[in-house]
C-alpha cells in the first residue's frame, strides 16, 4: 500500500536502524502490552517527532487500536503506518505550476544548515525538468559565500549572478531578475541569502526587503520560499523555523542532511508543530543526492 523511493529509503538508512529500527523491534513480539506502548512513545520523542506530535500520535493509536479491537502488534504497526501518514498528510506541498515567464525562488535557512548546497541540488533538478536557472548570490556577507556558490554553478551549468563582498543583498537580487529576465531568457531564478547577519533582526529585514524587491519586478514573486533545515539539529531547527515562518512566508522545507541523522522523526514535527509542507530532502553531499519529498515513500523508508 506505501510507496517507494530509492533517494528517501537510502537517507533513511540511520533512521531506519535507530529509533525506527527500535519501534519496528517493539511490534515484532506478538500482543501489544502496555508497556508497548510507553516504549513507543519514548522512542518517538527520541527520534525528534516532537512532544505535541508524539501525544497527538499516541492519542490516535491507543483509541483506534481500542476501537478496532486489535491485539497483534503486527497490525498495530499498520495502524501507526497510517497515522504517521495522516501527519504528513494535513499539509502536503502546494505545487504551483501556473505557467509564468520567470519563476524566483528564494532560499532562506541559517549557515551551515545546507543552504548553498541544495540550491545547487534545486538547480539540477530543475534543469531535468527542462528549465533554465540562473542563481542569484544574494549572501553578500560572506565573501566565501559567494565564490561557494559560483563553484556550485560551475558543476551544475548554472549562470550566477552575483555582486561585491558587502554588496546590497537587494542589489544583487534586482540584477539577477533583470538578468534572467533579459539576455538570460531564464525560466527560474535561485536566490541563495544570508544565514547570518550581526543580529537576527537585520536578518529577518534583509529578508523582507530582497523579498519587496522581487515582488515590484515580477508578479507574485517570490513564487517560493524554502528554508533549509539540517536534519541532524532536531528541535533547535524547528525554534529557527519559527523565527523565519514568522518573519517570511515560507511555502516550504527542505529538509537537508537527513542521511547523517538517525532522528528523521523531525520531520513530522516540522509538518504538525509548525505546519510547513516539506517539499524535497536532501540525502548526501552530491547534487544528485536530493529528492522530492514523498509522505508515503518517506513512512515506509522508516520501517525496514
Ligand atoms: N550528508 C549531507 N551533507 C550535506 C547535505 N546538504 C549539505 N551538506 C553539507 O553541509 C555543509 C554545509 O552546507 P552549505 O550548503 O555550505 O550550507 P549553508 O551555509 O547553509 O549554505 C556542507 O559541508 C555540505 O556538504 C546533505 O543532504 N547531506
Ligand atoms: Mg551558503
Amino acid at each position: 500500500m506505501f510507496r517507494r523511493s530509492q533517494p528517501i529509503s537510502d537517507g533513511l538508512q540511520r533512521t531506519r536502524q535507530g529509533f525506527f529500527g527500535r519501534i519496528t523491534g517493539l511490534f515484532g513480539g506478538s500482543d501489544i502490552t502496555e508497556e508497548t506502548w510507553e516504549e513507543l512513545e519514548a522512542l518517538l520523542i527520541q527520534a525528534d517527532v516532537g512532544v505535541a506530535t508524539t501525544t497527538l500520535l499516541m492519542k490516535r493509536l491507543r483509541e483506534r487500536v481500542a476501537q478496532e479491537n486489535i491485539r497483534r502488534a503486527d497490525a498495530a504497526q499498520t495502524v501507526l503506518k497510517q497515522e504517521l501518514l495522516g501527519i504528513l498528510a494535513k499539509h502536503p506541498a502546494q505545487v504551483d505550476r501556473s505557467p509564468r515567464l520567470l519563476t524566483v525562488v528564494l532560499i532562506v535557512g541559517v549557515n551551515g544548515s545546507g543552504k548553498t548546497t541544495s540550491i545547487a541540488k534545486l538547480a539540477r533538478y530543475d534543469q531535468r525538468q527542462g528549465k533554465k536557472v540562473v542563481l542569484a548570490a544574494a549572501d553578500t556577507f560572506r565573501a566565501a559565500a559567494i565564490d561557494q556558490l559560483k563553484l556550485w554553478g560551475e558543476r551544475v551549468g548554472s549562470e550566477v549572478i552575483a555582486g561585491m563582498p558587502g554588496a546590497d543583498p537587494g542589489a544583487v537580487v534586482y540584477d539577477a531578475i533583470r538578468a534572467s529576465q533579459e539576455s538570460r531568457r531564464a525560466d527560474i531564478l535561485i536566490v541563495d541569502t544570508a544565514g547570518r547577519l550581526h543580529t537576527k533582526f537585520n536578518l529577518m529585514e534583509e529578508l523582507r526587503k530582497i523579498r519587496a524587491i522581487a515582488q515590484k519586478q515580477v508578479h507574485r514573486a517570490p513564487h517560493d520560499t524554502f528554508l533549509v533545515l539540517d536534519a541532524t539539529t532536531g528541535q533547535n531547527a524547528l525554534a529557527q523555523a519559527k523565527a523565519f515562518k514568522d518573519a517570511v512566508e515560507v511555502t516550504g522545507v527542505i529538509l537537508a542532511k537527513l542521511d547523517s541523522t538517525a532522528k528523521g522523526g523531525m520531520a513530522f514535527a516540522i509538518v504538525h508543530d509548525l505546519g510547513l509542507p516539506i517539499r524535497f530532502v536532501g540525502t548526501g553531499e552530491k547534487p544528485e543526492n536530493f529528492a522530492e519529498f514523498d509522505a508515503e515513500a518517506f513512512v515506509e523508508g522508516l520501517f525496514a
